[in-house]
């Protein structure tokens, strides 16, 4: 007897489908044999376990993901989101907008400049912009860290000529946990566990696509090498000491709707 089915959505049907036809080509080419695919199902679990599969997931497959969309758009370059993004930051709203950080706070201090325009040039006041970054111990708060919750994360939004400044710390490379299966696999593979220290940023604007992205600096060791691949060419910025800290700023552009 057939089966009454009823499509409840069809982009599941259409991915699903395709994700197998590509499967099965990965396959001919791998021959996996039992054993190999036993050890990944037992892997998998142990990743899901661990609750590590959004950490695995934005390191390893995330980067594809905005490559395969975006690498011949217009405007900035977006990013990786990454695991450590949380709603609820406190709104800043003094000028200059200093990032919420411990009175002690470790690290080089960062004053940061940034501008948000169109793609054709308009700029775009009161964009809103989240701001998100590790401490100088690599640690974000929220996440596995002594830091008080919501330390070094904030948003603002741009003025009427669509700047920003921050003052804030000068991230540091960011070592993804080895311990768990994430971990692993890095082992594995003969990866190396790092990210290049980076600034996360997201800017919400109206009639604009949100951009998430992030900001990376000139001569940082693992520029080449970023075990998430989330470093773009217009997403670099030169630090420059000035007196007794260092300053930084870069332009986003942004893409209408
Ligand atoms: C990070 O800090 C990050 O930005 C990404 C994309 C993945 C893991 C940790
Ligand atoms: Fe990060």
């Amino acid at each position: 007897m057939m089966v009454e089915t009823q499509v409840k959505n069809q982009r599941v049907l259409e991915v699903y489908e395709s994700f197998v036809k590509h499967l099965k080509n990965f396959l001919d080419e791998q021959q996996l044999n039992h054993e190999e695919y036993s050890n990944f199902v037992k892997w998998a679990d142990r990743l899901g376990r661990s609750g590590e599969v959004p950490l695995f997931l934005d390191v390893f497959v995330e980067t594809h993901v905005l490559e395969s969309k975006y690498k011949d758009a217009p405007g900035t370059q977006p990013s990786l989101l990454g695991p450590y993004f949380v709603e609820g930051t406190q709104l800043l709203e003094q000028k200059p907008f200093v990032i919420p950080q411990r009175p002690d706070e470790a690290g080089d201090k960062l004053i940061f400049r940034g501008n948000v325009t169109s793609v054709d040039g308009k700029p775009l006041a009161n964009t809103k912009v989240e701001w998100w970054q590790d401490d100088n111990d690599g640690l974000y708060s929220n996440f596995d860290s002594p830091a008080p919750a919501f330390n070094l994360r904030g948003h603002f939004y741009t003025d009427e000529n669509g700047d920003f400044e921050v003052h804030s710390i000068v991230p540091i490379p960011y070592q993804i946990p080895t311990n768990g299966p994430t971990g692993e696999f890095v082992r594995a593979a003969g990866y190396h566990a790092y990210r290049p220290a980076h600034i996360h940023m997201m800017f919400i604007q109206e009639g604009y696509e949100t951009l998430i992205t992030q900001v990376f600096f000139e001569g940082d060791q693992w520029l080449e090498t970023d075990v998430a691949k989330g470093v773009r060419s217009s997403l670099l910025t030169k630090l420059h000491q000035v007196g007794d800290h260092k300053e930084a700023s870069l332009d986003f552009v942004l893409r209408p709707l």
